[in-house]
């Protein structure tokens, strides 16, 4: 029986460590959160995701996966940790570091460990050096040396989009990269039990860029949608309506403005690039400061409109970090609503139908409510969209006509008819 422990039983690791065990592997997952260990082994997910409690509910009932708060001996370890930054947006590696000596003790000939975590370039080999320090009587690979150590080291870095993860998981195409040809292919024997995508190998510190370079683009490209609606604001162009038809171009395909890029991925992940050419990644860092300013020039525009209002009622539909998602990890919508209670002299209506009760740094606030769809347009001055979930691309917007409205998103003005109503008039 192939052994697998999962270290760090998170949005990566849990659904990695179910569908590893829904094809026949014995799973360990390793965390250091008890209250997630407890929850997964009594077969609830700590997080909402589609279809991963099914899957959850099965490992568990099988008892092919198991979680517990120490590693265990496995042919393979999977490391998915966060890797977030610190102070002067650098890497912060201490996830990872504590990962790989929780494991060292746990390693054994014929182990391979891969490191799925979004890391800067250099980190797999970092973590090969520092497991060889841990375990002298081990042998461990070296950078593109020829030969077979024993211990196999590689990168292969997750690529799921929340909402869609537990497909993505099965249906993308994979990079591995290992610190040696050999590494590579003993990480690619793990993937393919159950990836149908393509597994393309490479070496470990291309497949680190490459990751970064992915959330990179997404960001760069976010970005340039969000500038244009702030300079559409300007000109007073309907951005939305001209992105459509510049995306009618063969060649042209802009990504939605919103209200500033959330999660924990890509705005986080394109500084590891900038940390490490910070005089080259110019416009890496210049997208990364466009989308970050955007949830400001979002609050000042409802400000603004606040002013026109005696004792104004904003109502803020969406506050998750994007649409259809329950996260609100870095969310830009939670930082306007947190903006606008800083600010004061506003009343705050927040409509979520994935939130059920209001997040913790808000509870307690007088001058915000969670409420549904109905209260918050009935009492609102302003109504601002935030995110798109698709409960509000239902909503009838012909009763928000009478409403003074900030559409960060688009929703009231998603074209329908493109080609026989722009299209012909001209
Ligand atoms: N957003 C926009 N406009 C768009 C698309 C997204 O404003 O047109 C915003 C969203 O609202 C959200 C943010 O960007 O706030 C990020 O959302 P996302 O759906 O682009 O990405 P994530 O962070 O949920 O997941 C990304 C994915 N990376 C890419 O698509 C290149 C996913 O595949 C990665 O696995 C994930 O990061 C990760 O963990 O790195």
């Amino acid at each position: 029986m192939t052994t697998v422990c999962v270290v760090g039983l998170g949005y990566i690791g849990l659904p990695t460590a179910a569908m590893l065990a829904s094809r026949g592997f014995d799973v360990v997952g390793y965390d250091v959160n008890e209250a997630a260990v407890a929850s997964i082994n009594s077969g609830r997910a700590h997080f909402h995701e589609p279809d991963l409690q099914m899957l959850l509910s099965a490992a568990i009932s099988t008892e092919r996966l198991k979680a517990q708060s120490t590693p265990a001996e496995a042919d393979y370890f999977i490391i998915a940790v966060p890797t977030p930054f610190k102070d002067g947006k650098k890497p912060d590696m201490s996830h990872v570091e504590q990962a790989c000596d929780a494991i060292a003790p746990y390693l054994k000939s014929g182990s391979t460990v891969i490191l799925e975590s979004t890391s800067p370039v250099g980190s797999t080999e970092l973590l090969a050096a520092r497991l060889s320090e841990a375990r002298p009587d081990l042998s461990f690979p070296r950078f593109k040396e020829a030969g077979e150590a024993e211990v196999a080291v590689a990168h292969c870095p997750e690529r799921i989009l929340p909402g869609n993860m537990l497909r993505e998981l099965v249906s993308n195409d994979r990079i591995v990269g290992g610190m040696t040809d050999a590494c590579s292919r003993r990480a690619v024997s793990l993937y393919e039990s159950f990836v149908t995508g393509h597994i393309y190998t490479t070496d470990c510190r291309t497949a680190e860029f490459v990751k970064l370079t992915e959330n990179a683009f997404r960001d760069v490209n976010i970005a340039f949608a969000n500038e244009l609606s702030v300079i559409c604001d300007r000109i007073n162009v309907d951005v939305w309506r001209a992105i459509e038809l510049a995306n009618r171009h063969p060649r042209v395909s802009i990504l939605q403005p919103g209200t500033g890029v959330g999660g924990h991925c890509i705005a986080v992940d394109p500084w590891f690039i900038v940390d490490s050419a910070p005089e080259e990644a110019r416009l890496i860092r210049t997208a990364r400061e466009v989308n970050d300013r955007k949830p400001e020039y979002i609050f000042h525009r409802i400000l603004d409109l606040a002013d026109r209002f005696k004792n104004p009622v904003v109502s803020c539909f969406g506050i998750t970090y994007k649409a259809d998602v329950g996260d609100l990890r870095e969310s830009p919508s939670m930082k306007i609503v947190m903006k606008l209670l800083q600010h004061g002299g506003v009343k705050v209506l927040v409509c979520d139908p994935l939130v059920k009760e209001l997040p913790a740094v808000f509870r307690g606030a007088p001058d915000i409510r969670l409420v549904d769809a109905d209260t918050a347009r009935q009492e609102a001055d302003i109504v601002a969209f935030l995110v798109a979930h698709k409960q509000f691309r239902r909503l009838e917007f012909n009763r928000f006509l009478h409403k003074v409205v900030v559409d960060a998103t688009g929703l009231m003005s998603r074209p329908t008819d493109l080609d026989g109503g722009l299209l012909r008039a001209n």
